[in-house]
């Protein structure tokens, strides 16, 4: 049984796409970055970085087994599993690269440029770096999926869940069929997935029944870096 310990972002969701795709039996565990539980000593164990996802397999290498970090479990399940990770060496390490950069530019700048488009809104200096880059990630997508059917190979593989998620404001960003054909041809294949679909349906439910559960609870500013770094101290005091 592999237990998620998450919540519907795009960081969660690359997960349950790939739960979803390789029919492992898994079950969601809330954990709301909203109110605080990243912070409790129990999910601390699971992540370190108190981030949301970190799973737990109860049938792991050398039994109980957890671990942070979603293009990490990505790569832990596709190689548990034999699937969506090729074995083919090239092909191996094409999808891997397409991992990593997923993980090192589309999550983070994407991320800042929704922070500073939600948050900071007075900050034009922010807001312009971050949706520059995020347009210029846009752009690295559509030449990939020019040249390759999928982002990491011509199969589909861990390198698209773990991205699909991150693009579904594509849209907002003014992306679209004229200038970006082959972005979108690969994100209607994406949509057109049954698991993905079945995730779709599951996120919007997870996040119904996670904000009904914290109603009237006090909510923490993820914002606030001083107050989370503040939190992470007093939770892990020796
Ligand atoms: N590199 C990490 C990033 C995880 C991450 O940033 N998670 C966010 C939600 S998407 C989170 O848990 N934030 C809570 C906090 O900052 O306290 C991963 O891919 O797992």
């Amino acid at each position: 049984m592999i237990e998620l310990h998450s919540q519907p972002t795009p960081n969660g969701q690359k997960v349950m796409i790939m739960l979803e795709e390789i029919g492992l039996p898994w079950k969601h565990i809330d954990v709301n970055i909203r109110t605080g539980d990243q912070f409790t000593p129990e999910y601390l164990k699971l992540s370190p970085n108190n981030k949301i996802p970190a799973i737990v397999d109860t049938e792991g290498p050398g039994g109980r087994y957890s671990m942070m970090e979603s293009g990490a479990i990505l790569i832990y399940l596709a190689e548990k599993t034999g699937q969506f990770l090729p074995k083919d060496p090239r092909k191996r390490y094409d999808v891997l690269q397409w991992v990593i950069f997923q993980m090192a530019h589309v999550g983070p700048m994407f991320g800042q440029a929704n922070h500073f488009n939600t948050h900071a809104k007075d900050n034009q200096y922010g807001k312009d770096r971050y949706n520059n880059e995020a347009m210029r990630i846009y752009r690295v997508l559509e030449n990939r999926l020019r040249e390759s059917a999928w982002l990491g190979c011509d199969e589909y593989s861990i390198a698209d869940m773990a991205t699909y998620p991150w693009t579904k404001g594509y849209k907002e960003k003014g992306i679209d069929k004229a200038g970006f054909p082959n972005f979108m041809r690969w994100f209607e294949a994406m949509e057109a997935r049954p698991a993905v679909q079945r995730n779709n349906a599951m996120a919007a439910e997870i996040r119904a029944r996670m904000s009904k559960a914290a109603e009237g609870k006090e909510a923490v500013n993820i914002y606030d870096t001083k107050d989370n770094a503040a939190r992470l101290a007093e939770a892990t005091k020796p």
